[in-house]
């Protein structure tokens, strides 16, 4: 797995942090999803390549995902090492390249690749079956995307006469074209692979010697193979995840910036969620936390508040407030009268008395003064230091006190 990435568009969330140990819906990070695909998928020796400040990403890998050592079943976080060299992984192929040693040792037929930061259900192992029937070395995970995303993904071109083989790919290209069949659309990479090893091995080697190369998978490595007609796709369509809803069925979210981030949170809170978290037959995995329930009490003049389309974490207390259209992480306190409202609240935050939080994300262990708005008036925000997205949303960093 791939977890190295620095999540640029992210910030102020990755300031501090790995992009897939962002918190997610509550009680998650962004790397449980994929690491929960690839257990329900029966894969069960992981190494998650990490680099940028990976701290609290190695910490939850080791708090949460401890798999049992009798059966060799493994989740391992393998930081940058400079195996090759001083230097640091400088792409995605790089980080593989320098940790070749670990498919040495371990010596598999097949390696799956995964990216670290979607939300999405997906059965690898029946991926895995259709790249082998394929006799292809290399089979890249495919869904369609809103052509005005075309830009953010590697965008993929199927061969006519031969639909399971990719003809051309273009990562990030600014001018894609429509599918045939659907113009507002595009054929994306999922950033999901399965190689045969030795094929991956060689590919990995031959694009270190290349000068010319930014040693990036989706940039050099799947191109490379595509040009020599050796890349077959699989379509997410093809993919049965037991339980699934007609409405969560082919979901697949890149959170890669704050606006995903916020609209992806959207899709777990209403009533029929697009995407399902309560599915127990490929359940989503996470870290089990000590803590106590959420609580809902009336506030001390005795008013009842509310909480509707919202998802409530371990250990909140709510006291007469007013909460809707949010997912409020553990430990979150609201105080009487206070108002959240369409905003993502990561774990510890106190919002106190009469404050009102609207359309805005706040980092862990932030304090929203009595009285304070935050998400209100976007000037305002901006002139205490909190960032404001151009489509709106306020994010306050973590350990924030906004003064009431
Ligand atoms: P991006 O996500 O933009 O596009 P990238 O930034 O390389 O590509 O990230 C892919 C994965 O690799 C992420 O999980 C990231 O954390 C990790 N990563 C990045 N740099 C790394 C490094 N130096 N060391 C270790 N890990 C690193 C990719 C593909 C596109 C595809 C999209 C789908 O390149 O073709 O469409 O994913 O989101």
């Amino acid at each position: 797995m791939l977890a190295g990435g620095e999540g640029k568009r992210l910030m102020p969330l990755t300031a501090d942090r790995a992009k897939p140990a962002v918190p997610f819906g509550g009680g998650y990070r962004l790397i449980d999803f994929a690491l929960s695909n690839l257990i329900n998928s029966g894969l069960t020796k992981i190494v998650v390549l990490t680099q940028y400040k990976s701290h609290s990403l190695d910490r939850h890998i080791s708090q949460t995902w401890r798999l049992s050592g009798l059966l060799d079943a493994y989740v391992a976080s393998v930081p940058a090492q400079q195996r090759l060299g001083k230097r640091w992984f400088s792409g995605s192929a790089d980080a593989i390249l320098q940790s070749l040693n670990l498919l040495r040792d371990e010596k598999p037929d097949i390696v799956v690749v995964v990216g670290a930061d979607h939300v999405y259900r997906m059965d690898f192992s029946q991926m895995i079956d259709a790249h082998i029937a394929s006799g292809r070395g290399l089979t890249v995970a495919a869904i369609r995307q809103p052509i005005s995303l075309a830009d953010q993904f590697g965008v993929i071109e199927l061969d006519k006469d031969d639909p399971t083989k990719i003809n051309a790919f273009l990562e990030k290209p600014q001018n894609a074209e429509g599918l045939a069949d659907s113009p507002n659309e595009v054929l994306a990479s999922m950033g999901n692979y399965v190689f045969d090893a030795d094929i991956l091995i060689d590919a990995v080697l031959r694009d270190g010697e290349r000068s010319d190369s930014n040693h990036d998978m989706g940039g050099d490595i799947v191109p490379d193979f595509v040009s020599r007609g050796a890349a077959g796709v699989y379509d997410l369509n093809q993919n049965e995840v037991p339980g699934s809803t007609d409405r969560d069925r082919f979901y697949w979210r890149d959170v890669g910036s704050i606006d995903s981030f916020f609209e992806a949170h959207q899709d777990l809170i209403s009533a029929l969620p697009i995407f399902n978290l309560y599915n127990r037959e490929w359940p989503i995995f996470s870290q089990q936390l000590n803590s106590p329930p959420a609580k809902f009490v009336r506030d001390a003049r005795g008013y009842l508040g509310t909480t509707i389309d919202s998802i409530v974490s371990l250990g909140s207390l709510l006291s007469g407030a007013h909460i809707e259209r949010s997912v409020l992480g553990p430990w979150t306190t609201v105080e009487s009268g206070a108002m959240v409202v369409d905003s993502i609240v990561f774990e510890r935050a106190r919002i106190e008395p009469n404050a009102v939080v609207r359309r805005a994300i706040l980092d862990k262990d932030v304090v929203i003064g009595a009285g304070a708005h935050v998400g209100v008036d976007a000037d305002s925000d901006r002139a205490r230091g909190l960032t404001v997205t151009d489509s709106g949303i306020t994010i306050v960093g973590k350990g924030v006190h906004v003064a009431p």
